[in-house]
């Protein structure tokens, strides 16, 4: 249950998507399982918000658009380093379709991600520029929401980036890493989970 007042509180929802689950082209160990409690927070929340990541077909992020890249490896665009993945959540495919199971009727907003070809974005605040906004901070701003907590796929990228700029925007957030399942590539769950402390994020 969530201990601060919900009018002024945001549930966001990361990435509950087919690719990330298992079976999908960039499947995270466990992906579906956080399905059920998700939902049981979802009821909980007065506002709901989901993330979609939705890359379009030959999209920068895809080791596939670079000619002799493996997926997972590190490439240098031009606004810094970016991890190579397997092509995943295509504009309009089933890999981009939420989990059947998530009750996903309740959210206000979804807010789509990756969708410009030349950038990744992780975060649901800012593509992985650090500049280029989504407007998701504008519209809490906007709707008086001081408090976010975040669930989802994966704990170490998508939620993470959005968990450390929705705290640096002076948002309170709260992750729940029982509701989170992580990628784990090159240690990135430790690094993020303490990049994440370090900026004060609280975890449930
Ligand atoms: C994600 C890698 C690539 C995520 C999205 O949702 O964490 N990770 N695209
Ligand atoms: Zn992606």
């Amino acid at each position: 249950m969530p201990q601060h007042d919900q009018k002024n509180s945001a549930f966001i929802v990361i990435d509950i998507q087919n690719d990330f689950c298992p079976g999908g082209a960039l499947a995270v160990a466990g992906g579906d399982s956080i399905v059920a409690g998700i939902n049981q927070e979802i009821e909980h929340f007065d506002h709901v918000i989901l993330t979609q990541d939705w890359h379009p077909a030959g999209h920068s992020s895809f080791a596939s658009t670079h000619e002799g890249r493996e997926p997972y490896e590190m490439v240098t665009m031009s606004y810094g380093k970016q991890t190579l993945w397997p092509d995943h959540c295509v504009q309009g495919t089933h890999g981009a379709e939420f989990h059947k199971d998530l009750q996903w009727t309740k959210a206000e907003l979804v807010i789509r991600k990756g969708y410009r070809k030349a950038i990744d974005s992780y975060s649901a605040f800012f593509e992985n520029d650090h500049m280029t906004p989504t407007g998701l901070g504008g519209y809490l701003r906007e709707r008086g929401i001081k408090h976010v907590t975040l669930a989802g796929l994966a704990t170490d990228f998508c939620v993470a980036y959005s968990a450390l700029d929705a705290a640096a925007q002076g948002f309170k957030v709260t992750v729940l890493p029982d509701l989170s399942r992580a990628i784990d590539i090159g240690g990135s769950l430790q690094t993020m989970m303490s990049q994440m402390r370090n900026a004060g994020v609280a975890f449930r």
